[in-house]
């Protein structure tokens, strides 16, 4: 809300005085300042009150290219530099960011339109067949709000189209994104065709899927032209600055990192699998011979309460709310992190200030309908055939209606997710699910986004975020009480939340069953576009926030890598 400023009651919490006079005495404060210093102090602090009053007097001495480039910009580098510390929390930084737009919007009509008034340029654009959007925003935010021109071109963007926008407007630097492992390839593709066309700018690649190992040996291995990695949004902001200056090589910016390329180890897994199908073997060669996983066999097997799929609707938001991880969502998506907080203080934090800032959010969700959980979720029986889960038709169970090959552990326990299931001729029973908080969610946080309302934006797309995770731990639950298994379930929510129940959850695009595409059969047998959710040619969910799974019951199901 217009009035709600975090600055103030996190002092308020932490030095035990009134939001009133922590309000009146930083003013007194910032009003005892010089001006130049005043201005900065309010990026840092993220105080707009007053911001146009203090940015007209400087107009009557600076440019106001000076004012931003000597006087606001220092105050995001001190910005960058508490963040970097662990002094400043994202929301806060999003909150500084906020006012510098602020305020260069205000001086832009006093602005001459000169070249040279950006600090550098970058187009900035998530991979092909990637729909993932928010670390490639928060780089446009703080690029931007660190004096760069940032083309952002969005999600799904093909390596021709960010080419063509490069050629249009020349910029320092082409910034590449993208979650997903697949985009890791796209990115190696994107790389080679640049080369082939010659092009050699500087290219800064980022997202949760890529490795500093990944890029800086196997992809600097293919680039004619310089090739950074940026762990987050601030090292993208090292890295362009380095670019623009034309100093450090990117060698000297190559870190140490032993986790070798868990992505490359992934889609391994895909290609194995996929390499079996296209043979006609559901198996991949190499693993036809690996022995089964010893799993015990002396369990109670459910009964299916019934067969094929059914729908929900009409999910009140606040019956997730108990579902929904808030340790994640606080301090994960959110970024309200203990860092160099006892814990004692960093939970007061939470319970005054950041629970209060959810339960309203969750509220305004709800009424305005910005998240709409719907879910899909269903039984089948199953037949286990080496590597592969077989199952059944309810109409017809001499027939099949999908089947689903899965890899194996090499070495460790020799797990495979088929192996969980049955193998004494009698058919076993597994549940599918499908949730989504809807596509509204997606499209009022782009709203918001292009609102420049940075913090609002962040605090919803988490929300959503953790939404359609909460709404799967909830179907997730229904499940096992149709099951007959639920007894099992732990009472704490942190219990639950770290696999405190019978079997496991796994979802597609994960190491033990990698293959995306499978969500294809999977949303078919749901009959999930009645709820309108469906695939891309890249098999990506849509809407945005949601996510699929496999539910299998057996105990001993439990999380495992490849
Ligand atoms: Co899912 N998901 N997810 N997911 N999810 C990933 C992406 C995954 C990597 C998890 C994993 O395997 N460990 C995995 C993909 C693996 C693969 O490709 N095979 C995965 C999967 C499998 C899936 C589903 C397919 C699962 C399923 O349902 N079967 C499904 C698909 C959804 C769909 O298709 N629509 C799914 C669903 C979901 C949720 C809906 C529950 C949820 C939201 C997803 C969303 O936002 N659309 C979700 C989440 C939360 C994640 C993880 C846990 C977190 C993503 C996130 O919000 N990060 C993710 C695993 C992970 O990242 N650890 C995962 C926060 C964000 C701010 O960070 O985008 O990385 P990030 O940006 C950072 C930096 O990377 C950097 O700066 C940013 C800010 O600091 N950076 C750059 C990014 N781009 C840059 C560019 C630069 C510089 C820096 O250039 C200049």
């Amino acid at each position: 809300t217009e009035d709600y400023d975090p600055l103030t009651r996190f002092m308020e919490l932490f030095d035990g005085v009134d939001a009133k006079s922590v309000r009146a005495s930083r003013a007194e404060e910032l009003a005892a300042l010089p001006l130049g210093e005043r201005l900065e102090r309010r990026i840092v602090d993220g105080e707009r009150g007053g911001l146009t009053v203090d940015l007209d007097e400087a107009l009557t001495e600076h440019s106001a290219l000076e004012i931003v480039n000597d006087i606001l910009l220092d105050g995001m580098k001190t910005v960058g530099e508490l963040f970097g510390s662990g002094q400043m929390q994202l929301p806060f930084v999003l909150q500084s960011a906020e006012v510098m737009k602020a305020a260069v919007a205000f001086l832009e009509p006093h602005m001459e339109r000169a070249s040279g008034e950006s600090r550098g340029r970058i187009v900035l654009a998530t991979v092909r067949g990637d729909v993932h959007d928010i670390g490639k925003n928060l780089v446009d935010i703080i690029l931007t709000n660190n004096g760069y021109t940032v083309f952002n071109l969005g999600i799904k963007q093909p390596i021709e189209r960010i080419l063509e926008v490069a050629e249009a407007h020349r910029p320092d630097a082409i910034g590449m994104s993208g979650l997903l492992v697949k985009s890791t390839v796209v990115m190696r593709e994107n790389l080679e065709e640049m080369n082939r066309r010659g092009v050699v700018l500087p290219v800064i690649l980022g997202g949760a899927a890529l490795t500093r190992t990944y890029v800086e040996a196997d992809c600097r291995a293919i680039y004619r032209g310089p090739l950074y990695y940026a762990k987050d949004a601030f090292e993208g902001l090292e890295v362009m600055q380095e670019v623009v200056a034309g100093g450090a090589k990117p060698e000297a910016r190559a870190r140490k990192s032993s986790a070798l390329s868990a992505a490359a180890r992934a889609l391994e897994a895909v290609e194995e699998l996929e390499l079996g199908k296209k043979n006609g073997r559901p198996v991949p060669e190499e693993l036809v011979g690996v022995e089964r996983a010893r799993i015990r066999r002396d369990i109670a097997y459910p009964a299916a309460p019934f067969l094929g799929p059914r729908l929900v609707e009409g999910i009140a938001l606040q019956t997730l709310l108990p579902y929904i991880n808030e340790t994640t969502l606080f301090q994960f998506q959110w970024g309200y992190r203990r860092k160099n907080r006892s814990t004692r203080e960093h939970e007061r934090f939470v319970a005054e200030e950041v629970r209060p800032l959810y339960h309203a959010l969750a509220k305004r969700c709800e009424e305005e309908r910005i998240l709409v959980p719907k879910a899909a979720y269903g039984f089948w029986r199953c037949v286990p055939e080496g590597n592969t889960l077989i199952l059944l038709d309810p109409r017809d169970e001499g027939r099949e209606a999908a089947r689903f090959a899965f890899p194996r552990q090499k070495g460790k326990k020799g797990l495979c997710i088929s192996d969980f299931f049955r193998d004494d001729g009698q058919p076993d029973v597994i549940a599918l699910q499908v949730v989504t908080v809807g596509q509204q969610a997606s499209e009022t946080a782009r709203e918001w986004f292009a609102a420049d309302r940075y913090q609002d934006y962040l605090h919803l797309h988490g929300l959503s975020v953790e939404a359609a995770e909460g709404l799967a731990e909830y179907v997730h639950k229904e499940i096992r009480a149709q099951l007959g298994i639920a007894g099992d379930d732990a009472r704490d929510m942190r219990a639950l939340f770290k696999q405190g129940y019978r079997g496991s959850r796994y979802s597609f695009g994960y190491p033990a069953c990698p293959n995306l595409a499978d969500q294809e059969a999977l949303l078919a047998l749901l009959g999930a576009e009645r709820l309108g959710i469906t695939l891309s040619d890249e098999h990506q969910l849509w809407p945005e926030q949601s996510t699929s799974a496999l539910v299998v019951h057996h105990p001993e199901a439990k999380y495992f890598t490849i």
